[in-house]
């Protein structure tokens, strides 16, 4: 456990690493120190070998309020307008590519609200498990900003255009079984099952070959952007990297020898 007043917890339970949005006061809102701490720790992660599965969530009743408008307000009062493209360029994109690109599954066990930069954050997550109490909204119009954080890539993507615009332009509160519904979340559990359901899917995706998992994401990733030719093409020298693995050969050893296999995530 990090010391009280950090503004994340990590934890880890074997190959599971936890952190924890730890401002529950204001709701998770995003500060500099806590996007600082959070960039670092999802860096740390990648290189962490031991770590094959990540788990961000929040303390308290939110996941995370998105950018900490109180410290908007002070800077505004000291005459500091804030410049939002390089707050952006420097705290908030780093974290989402670190997310997206971090080659390991990243689980956003969602338990409470997840508003603006918060809600972004949520959706950079490659899997959603949402408490029943949990919802999302897309609260950048209601202080006349346009959603960011990979909000604008990442809603269509799991929503459709036409649902991703109604979210953003009436920033309306969308609870977890409508989220469920709609594919921004991947389960919804009773708010005191949260933490098992999402340390269980952590569990069992930290046994996978996690540098298959990882290229899987790369390629999946990719995929988004690529016409058909290339894609073949990337999933042709991701299939040779993967080909070359300790746990491809086990699992294909495992198989023929009828017992379980034994990944090593390498
Ligand atoms: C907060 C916040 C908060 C500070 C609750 N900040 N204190 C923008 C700029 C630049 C670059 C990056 O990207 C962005 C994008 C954004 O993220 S813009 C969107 C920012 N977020 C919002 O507009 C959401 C603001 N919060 C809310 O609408 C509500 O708090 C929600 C709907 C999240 C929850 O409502 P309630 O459950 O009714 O809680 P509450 O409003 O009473 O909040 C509890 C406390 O948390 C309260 O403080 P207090 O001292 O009165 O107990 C709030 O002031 C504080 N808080 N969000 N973002």
């Amino acid at each position: 456990m990090a010391a009280t007043g950090s503004p994340i917890v990590i934890e880890d339970d074997g190959p599971v690493r936890t952190i924890t949005l730890n401002r529950p006061d204001v709701l998770n809102a995003l500060n500099d120190a806590l996007l600082r701490s959070l960039t670092e720790a999802v860096r740390d992660a990648e290189k962490a070998d031991a770590v094959r599965c990540l788990i961000i969530t929040g303390a308290g009743r939110a996941f995370s309020s998105g950018q900490d408008l109180a410290e908007v307000r002070d800077r505004y009062a000291r005459g500091q307008a804030i410049d939002f493209g390089p707050h952006l360029r420097n705290l908030y994109n780093p974290l989402i590519l670190g997310i997206r690109q971090i080659e390991k599954p990243v689980i956003g066990a969602i338990n409470g609200v997840a508003a603006g930069a918060g809600c972004s954050l949520a959706l950079a997550c490659d899997v959603r498990v949402a408490a029943e109490s949990a919802s999302f909204i897309e609260a950048f119009i209601n202080v006349g900003l346009v959603p960011d954080s990979a909000a604008t890539f990442m809603l269509p993507r799991l929503v459709g255009i036409s649902r991703a615009l109604e979210l953003a332009f009436t920033g309306r509160r969308v609870k977890a079984d409508e989220a469920l519904r709609i594919g921004l979340v991947n389960e919804v559990a009773p708010d005191d099952r949260l933490g098992d359901s999402a340390s269980k899917l952590a569990r069992k995706l930290a046994a996978l070959p996690t540098r298959a998992l990882g290229l899987t994401k790369r390629a999946i990733n990719a995929g988004w952007n690529a016409d058909l030719e290339t894609q073949l093409e990337h999933e042709a020298t991701l299939q040779a990297i993967a080909g070359k693995t300790h746990d491809h050969r086990e699992g294909v050893a495992a198989f023929l020898e009828k017992r379980p296999p034994q990944f090593r995530g390498e």
